[in-house]
């Protein structure tokens, strides 16, 4: 009998799967009215990611890695890389036409490209996990999307990147870790991408991704323990006693990404030396923040969300509790009690002894 072996030939050459500009293409075609110039940044933003991964990958024997020999805005050493990565997304943002202005964490003010007439503006923190860069550890890229507030054709002002987190229309990150991944959202779902180096292409691995509503991973720097708020302290002895699996790269992407596809909470509260936490609101916080509320996960500072929080100035530091909804839930409602001390006090209870906190931060996940 004939047969064409059509299926046998089908199972020999599967699909490689839907490629990011395809996706975002078919994305903009469901929208009448989209014009497609986000559809072009968000291009532009996976194009600078494929060639910093390259620079990345190669880091060892380019002799890229190192000091640059200046500090940034916030007093730390730029890495080589840092400087690489940040020249390589502003050349990209610059050239693709879409953004009017960029704000990075490797420079103080914003940035103008030219690009009056655009209707874009990005946030970008072009290489997180500085201190992972020479030791060839995971390290990411992470962007937020702004229209602008001030018209086009005007030059762009501070004022673009003022407007709260809840005003971005797209945020990611790129994450440069065993394998390449950029993840995104424009507030429809979070969506990831795999970088197949061999083929210069991301495609679709990560459709429509959800993260656990719990989970038993904890993330934060345990060096700093001491240092932390006595809550937050008492919390995390919560999750030892609990057995919970410490897990910290000490690279936001890389933490975020795991916690977000494992579930978990990722902690960087204040400390002594950092009293208004360690990272950024503009460009690390809010992005993420987004991103893990699309995911049906939570983002406080441990009060307040994160989205909501006003920003002051372009670099402003916030601290960040992030991940799984019911683990947020949990250490933000037992830090509301660092920061209402009232609260205890009408209980009668006397602050101080950290068992006390980590029996009543026991009663406050059961209570949430
Ligand atoms: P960076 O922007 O200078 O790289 O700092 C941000 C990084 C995050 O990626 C990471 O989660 C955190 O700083 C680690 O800080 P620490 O070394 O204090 O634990
Ligand atoms: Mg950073």
């Amino acid at each position: 009998m004939m047969t064409n072996h059509s299926e046998d030939k089908e199972k020999l050459a599967l699909p490689v799967g839907v490629a990011l500009d395809r996706f975002i293409k078919r994305n903009e075609d469901a929208f009448p009215f989209a014009t497609g110039e986000l559809s072009q940044l968000l291009r532009d933003i996976a194009l600078a990611a494929k060639i910093v991964n390259r620079e990345v990958n190669r880091a060892g024997l380019a002799g890229v890695t190192g000091l640059f020999g200046a500090e940034n805005g916030h007093g730390e050493q730029q890495q080589n890389l840092d400087v690489i990565a940040h020249v390589r997304f502003l050349r990209a943002l610059r050239n693709g036409g879409e953004v009017a202005a960029v704000v990075s964490e490797e420079e103080d003010d914003v940035l103008f490209t030219g690009n009056e007439a655009a209707k874009y503006v990005v946030a970008i923190d072009p290489l997180d996990g500085s201190s992972n860069i020479d030791v060839n550890v995971s390290i990411g890229t992470i962007f937020s999307v702004y229209r602008r507030v001030t018209p086009q054709g005007t030059p762009p002002t501070v004022e673009d990147f003022m407007q709260g987190g809840t005003h971005q229309v797209a945020a990611g990150y790129v994450l440069y870790g065993t394998s390449t991944m950029l993840v995104y959202t424009t507030g429809r779902g979070v969506y990831g991408f795999t970088y197949d180096a061999g083929l210069g292409e991301f495609f679709l691995s990560h459709p429509g991704m959800v993260t656990p509503a719990n989970g038993a991973i904890y993330s934060c720097n345990e060096g700093n323990f001491n240092d932390f708020p006595l809550r937050v302290r008492g919390y995390i002895e919560a999750c030892r006693t609990r057995g919970y699996a410490a897990r910290y790269i000490g690279s936001l992407v890389g933490d975020f990404h795991r916690n977000l596809l494992k579930g978990g909470v990722y902690l960087y509260p204040s400390t002594a030396k950092a009293p208004n936490g360690k990272l950024r609101l503009l460009y690390e916080c809010y992005p993420l923040a987004f991103l893990i509320e699309q995911a049906g996960g939570r983002a406080t500072d441990g009060e307040r969300r994160i989205l909501e929080l006003p920003l002051n100035k372009l670099h402003q530091r916030t601290p960040l509790c992030i991940g799984s909804a019911a683990m947020v839930d949990e250490v933000t409602a037992a830090m509301q009690g660092d920061r209402k001390p009232e609260r205890m006090e009408a209980g009668g209870k006397e602050e101080g002894r950290l068992e006390e906190t980590v029996s009543e931060v026991l009663v406050a996940s059961a209570s949430v």
